[in-house]
């Protein structure tokens, strides 16, 4: 197999070494050999040190980065962040190599026969312009929950209240998807009520199907390090393999994939069969809802708790285990806890829960086991969703980059809606269409689909996503590109990146993008933080801002008469000014004569107020290490929530209410509790396909190593991709760590070096590979099954047989 990545880069096929090797140090394999010095934040000469979220993953933490000759020399943990308290894990402190790849792209780059030729600027912008023209309707954005907050805010208003186009939507879809589906169906709004301050009081902390301890180490080391001061807390992992997660708890219920639709309705059974659901907190503050099979919605029909209690008989702790693997005594043990109202029981999930065919139900669940049971709405007691990427929620929820909605929790099919949208944009009453756009899945499929058979997308410009490697099915979804490249001929892939990636490979225009402290930010963490960092170094050669290529390309539209570059006074769509007149932010030499971030941040804010979500002006966040919205000014002050729908915490709760979930679906301020049946997943294994792959992350790596695997270290600790198998399957096929196997699914195949009982430990008839490698795409092998409501592909069940080669 040779690398899918061009000739620029210098990554080079990495050899599988043995299992005792893999910790130890090995060859570098990737672009730099840069390392960055880890130093605490103390003044030293000629370092200037400012404040930054991390650029990886959503736990959001900050940290200090110490600037010399123009170049990021230094990264320290921020000791006033409250998130992480000083704190980093490997990728935070190697944070700011991942900078310094030899092959940084700095030039936009043009398609020409088998190679590129480097263009200027103004000829890409051109380029992307006569895409647009020749067929706006047939253009979509393909963004990210990397994409800063303005960086997506700009994206989204310029396809939906400029180009009337709905065709944009991020990576999160294969992400959050699902959480933001589930908090719908059961608050009618989402994102969570509790944050990371549950973590320091819960009793009890249950994983369903996530490992924290490697994505998401320093919230983890927080839970972990409350054992060290002597305070009792009791881990659960409830998964469908063993993780470095399981190693840190008590209890570990080891499930077949779909059990924890099995479980939670277990749970509930035993709370009500038992008498020990919290029966003021229901009457109070619930209501029953279940699938309307006849009308599918995500919001469903109302049942009465006689309905609901009849939905649960059958799911007897023994029944509960046939469906999920689980023992009975173990369902049991979990419905004593959640039974017992003196526990505090904070409950984490992340893609065990969103990558599942029913990850809308599964969501709504564990909601819904937490409102049952009265584990809600006091400090330990929260049911908390945890996001991967550094701003899924800053960006992708908040700001709504998703192919339905708008900015501030609104949708494109509501026409107030929309004429708020307008009002706020100052664009023409009607610009905003009513109709959403694609959905990933959907974009990438008609993209690869030729024109003549219907594929209507014929350009997609990805931002910030590596869609070549992590789109599921991509011998369906991206890869068609190339091997039928005749019949898409007519269709052009625009991406902007920093490094040579599975996607720029088969790219027809590259734009190179600053990244991190090369450009100003906002993100917004997991717990709704909301977080701001300065520009402070430049970006190499002619990398530019990402925002500033949707300016630039919006101003070039807005030159050539695109009516819908101007709004009602037929101004730029984007025009910024200053002392009267309006700053040419679309020529890069003046983009940062004014904080466009700033700009575009309080342009943004008004959408926020919306639906609770409030946000401070841009000026303070600059003061803070992030603040957790709604963020509402009371007595000259902006303070920030911690508990939402909490008496004496949110500032929106009605006095005398305690529990007000004043987003209700069923407007009366009750949460919904849902029952859903168990399912088996999409795809299961059978004779042919005997094995389930589940494929996900490690600690050294974020993603598709584009990044992480420039940074030395990371990449010597965790050079290669791998397939991890149980002991006794393995010693079934004949194989050893190291020896080669090829794996097949009804999708692709992929040769790939076995880890037996490798860093984590799959059950019998299940393996496991992480995606992180480019020379070893698991994704020819994942499904492309979404989930009904949310529309989010499952990539951690698909049958795969193996074969020694
Ligand atoms: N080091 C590192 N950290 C990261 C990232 C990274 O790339 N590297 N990425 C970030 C991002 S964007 C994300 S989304 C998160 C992901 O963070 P996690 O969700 O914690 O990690 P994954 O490896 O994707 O998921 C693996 C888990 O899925 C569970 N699982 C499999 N099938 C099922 C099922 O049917 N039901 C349930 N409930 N669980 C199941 C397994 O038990 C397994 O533990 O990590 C974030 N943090
Ligand atoms: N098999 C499998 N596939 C999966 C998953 C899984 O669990 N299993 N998980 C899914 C999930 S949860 C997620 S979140 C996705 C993540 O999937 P992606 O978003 O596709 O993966 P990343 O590697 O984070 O891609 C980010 C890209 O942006 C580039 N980049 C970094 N900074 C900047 C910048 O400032 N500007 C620009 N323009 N580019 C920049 C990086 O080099 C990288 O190529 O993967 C999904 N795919
Ligand atoms: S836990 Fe996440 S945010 Fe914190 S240092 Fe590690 S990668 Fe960065
Ligand atoms: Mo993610």
């Amino acid at each position: 197999m040779s690398s899918p990545l061009p000739a620029a880069s210098s990554v080079q096929r990495r050899q599988f070494i043995k299992a005792s090797a893999m910790a130890a140090a090995t060859a570098v394999t990737c672009g730099s050999d840069y390392s960055l010095p880890i130093l605490a934040a103390e003044p030293r000469e000629g370092v200037a040190w400012d404040k930054a979220p991390c650029r990886f993953c959503g736990t959001g933490c900050h940290v200090q980065v110490g600037v010399q000759g123009g170049k990021v020399v230094a990264v320290a943990g921020d000791r006033n962040a409250e998130v992480n308290k000083g704190l980093l894990c490997v990728k935070g402190y190697h944070v700011g190599s991942a900078l310094y790849g030899k092959d940084r792209l700095t030039k936009p780059l043009l398609r020409d026969g088998e190679g590129y030729r480097e263009i200027s600027w103004d000829e890409a912008i051109g380029v992307i312009a006569d895409r647009i023209e020749a067929a706006p309707e047939r253009f979509a954005f393909y963004g990210s929950g990397q994409w800063t907050i303005p960086e997506g805010y700009a994206a989204q208003k310029f396809m939906k209240g400029g180009l009337s186009n709905n065709h944009i939507d991020p990576n999160a879809r294969l992400c959050m998807a699902s959480a933001v589906t589930g908090f719908l169906a059961t608050y009618g709004v989402d994102e969570p009520a509790g944050c990371y301050d549950d973590l320091d009081a819960c009793d009890v902390l249950i994983m369903w199907g996530n490992n924290p301890a490697e994505m998401h180490p320093v919230l983890f080391s927080r839970v972990i390090d409350r054992r060290s001061r002597g305070e009792e807390v009791t881990l659960i992992d409830i998964g469908t393999r063993r993780t470095r997660t399981t190693d840190a708890c008590q209890h570990y219920l080891e499930m077949k994939g779909h059990g924890d639709l099995a479980i939670a309705n277990g749970i509930a059974h035993l709370l009500i069969k038992n008498g020990t659901y919290d029966r003021k907190f229901v009457e109070s503050f619930c209501s029953f809802k279940a699938p309307d099979d006849e009308n599918p919605n995500l919001h469903g029909k109302a049942i009465s708790f006689e309905d609901y209690k009849k939905s649960l008989e059958s799911y007897t702790p023994e029944r509960v285990e046939e469906m999920s693997g689980v023992p009975a005594e173990q369902i049991r043990l979990l419905g004593d806890l959640f039974g017992n109202p003196e526990l505090k029981i904070t409950s984490l999930w992340c893609m065990g829960m969103n990558q599942h065919t029913r990850g809308t139900a599964i969501n709504s669940m564990v909601h819904g086991v937490h409102l049952l049971s009265g584990h809600f709405g006091t400090p330990g007691n929260a049911p908390t969703s945890l996001t991967g990427q550094p701003s899924a929620c800053g960006t992708v929820r908040e700001v709504g980059t998703l192919s339905h909605a708008l900015p501030g929790g609104r949708v494109v099919t509501n026409e107030e809606h929309r004429q708020q949208s307008e009002g706020f944009w100052n664009v023409p009453p009607g610009r905003i269409s009513p109709t959403p756009g694609y959905h990933t899945v959907e974009m990438w499929e008609s993209f690869c689909t030729p024109t003549d058979q219907g594929g209507d997308i014929g350009t997609i410009w990805v931002q910030v996503t590596n869609p070549g490697q992590t789109l599921p099915n991509l011998n369906k979804l991206f890869n068609p590109k190339e091997q039928n490249r005749e019949a898409l001929k007519d269709k052009f892939l625009i991406v902007s990146d920093v490094y040579p990636t599975a996607t720029t490979r088969l790219a027809d225009l590259i734009l190179p993008s600053a990244m991190w402290v090369e450009k100003n930010g906002v993100v917004g963490n997991s717990e709704r933080r909301t977080q701001q960092w300065f520009k402070m170094v430049d970006p190499p050669g002619e990398a530019r801002d990402d925002c500033w290529q949707t300016i630039a390309l919006a101003y070039e539209l807005f030159q050539r008469d695109m009516d819908g570059m101007q709004d009602r006074e037929g101004r730029f769509l984007f025009e910024m000014a200053a002392d009267g007149e309006p700053v040419p932010i679309w020529q890069w030499e003046h983009y940062y004569d004014i904080n466009v971030d700033e700009r575009l941040f309080d342009e943004y804010r008004q959408f926020s107020r919306l639906k609770h979500k409030d946000l401070a002006p841009y000026s303070e966040y600059v003061k803070a290490r992030g603040l957790r919205w709604p963020v509402v000014e009371r007595d000259g002050e902006w303070r920030e929530t911690h508990f939402r729908f909490s008496e004496g915490y949110d500032p929106y709760v009605e006095e005398g209410k305690k529990i007000q979930f004043y987003h209700s679906s069923t407007h009366d301020d009750r949460a919904q509790i849902w029952f859903h049946p168990w399912i088996p997943p999409a795809e299961v294994p059978d004779k042919e396909f005997p094995f389930m792959l589940c494929t996900g992350r490690v600690l050294e790596h974020w993603h598709t190593g584009s990044m992480t695997r420039r940074v030395p270290e990371l990449s010597r600790a965790m050079p290669g991709g791998y397939v991890e198998m149980n002991a006794e399957d393995a010693a079934e096929y004949g194989l050893q760590n190291g020896h080669r196997v090829q794996i097949e699914s009804r999708r692709g195949s992929l040769e790939i070096p076995v880890w037996i009982d490798g860093r984590g430990q799959p059950p019998r008839g299940t393996v496991f590979i992480p995606f992180f490698d480019e020379t070893l795409l698991v994704n020819d092998l994942t499904l492309d099954a979404v989930d009904p409501f949310s529309k989010q592909p499952d990539y951690k069940k698909s049958a795969v047989r193996i074969r020694k080669v």
